[in-house]
């Protein structure tokens, strides 16, 4: 990890507007009540600040179909974690983000944007999160979160104060998409954008997806954001989500990228997001993201 004390900020979001439906607002809580700290205790790392970013539950504005949802709330919130984010950077800490929807993503890449003018970013997602609000068919702002970070959106990071540049498309990459929309297929290979679908990580294995992307994020930037989306995941393995998609990562393969990109050292903030306690089975999905948290931060089976 790039990290200066050994220090870990937690930066719990409980938004869930951005989201298909509710519930993923739960999911920090539900991170910590499965056992987070006392994770990251055990691998002799500091919890340095815990913070709770203030989120709206509910909009005040009515919504209209067919329209972007929530977003006066969204930007709000992606202010919040903007400064946050920034903050634990400036004290040396790792900005671990617990969401929420995938959306709080657009404020912690806006505050990483501010410390790392060339940051590369590994995506962990069933879906693309491409679209804008133009070309959503959803309105939901959780799958809009690329398209902010690149510029792409009408509301992206040049809105949050505090933000740098837009993340470079060249610095991104996919890994577990298996749910796109056309405009979003479109828009990967106008950017050519680097993905691996479920499609490579079947052909070519995990590990070579991650030494491939590590080729591409890892070299040249000035650190590597992981994006992680527990949507990632076989529905079987993470069934508590917003959004779930068959055909997803299995508990090796998710656990074994995470310890490969721990043991680059360049890894500087992660986002862990879209943990809906409401689909979940006995806490299964939390607790197999504080495992998987805890394999990113450097433990090691041996
Ligand atoms: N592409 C679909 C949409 O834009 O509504 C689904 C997005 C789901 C996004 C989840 C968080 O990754
Ligand atoms: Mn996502
Ligand atoms: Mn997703
Ligand atoms: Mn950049």
């Amino acid at each position: 990890l790039l990290l200066h004390h050994n220090d870990v900020a937690i930066i719990k979001v409980p938004f869930g507007l951005g989201g298909a439906r509710g519930g993923a607002e739960l999911g920090p809580d539900e991170l910590i009540t499965a056992g987070l700290k006392r994770e990251i205790a055990s691998l002799g790392l500091n919890v340095s600040k815990e913070i709770r970013v203030d989120c709206p539950s509910e909009s005040v504005v009515p919504i209209e179909r067919n329209r972007v949802k929530y977003l006066s709330e969204v930007k709000q919130v992606s202010e919040r974690v903007c400064s946050e984010v920034s903050g634990a950077i400036a004290r040396g800490s790792f900005p671990l983000v617990l969401g929420g929807d995938h959306s709080v993503a657009i404020g912690s890449l806006a505050g990483l944007s501010g410390h790392y003018s060339n940051l590369g970013v590994i995506w962990f997602d069933a879906h693309a999160d491409l679209n804008t609000e133009e070309r959503s068919l959803s309105g939901n702002m959780h799958g809009m979160s690329v398209a902010a970070a690149l510029g792409h959106s009408a509301f992206n990071l040049s809105h949050i104060p505090g933000a740098g540049p837009f993340v470079n498309a060249s610095n991104l990459v996919y890994i577990g998409l298996r749910d796109l929309d056309v405009y979003e297929k479109e828009q990967i290979r106008a950017l050519g954008i680097k993905s691996f679908t479920m499609h490579d990580i079947d052909r070519i294995g995990i590990q070579q997806v991650i030494e491939q992307a590590l080729a591409v994020v890892g070299e040249g930037t000035d650190g590597i954001h992981i994006s992680f989306d527990m949507d990632c995941l076989d529905p079987r393995e993470a069934p508590g989500v917003g959004t779930p998609v068959p055909g997803g990562l299995n508990y090796r393969e998710a656990h074994f990228a995470l310890e490969l990109l721990a043991s680059t050292n360049r890894v500087t903030s992660m986002d862990l997001v879209e943990v809906n306690p409401l689909f979940d089975q006995n806490r299964h999905t939390a607790r197999l993201g504080v495992e998987l948290i805890a394999s990113l931060l450097g433990k090691r089976i041996l």
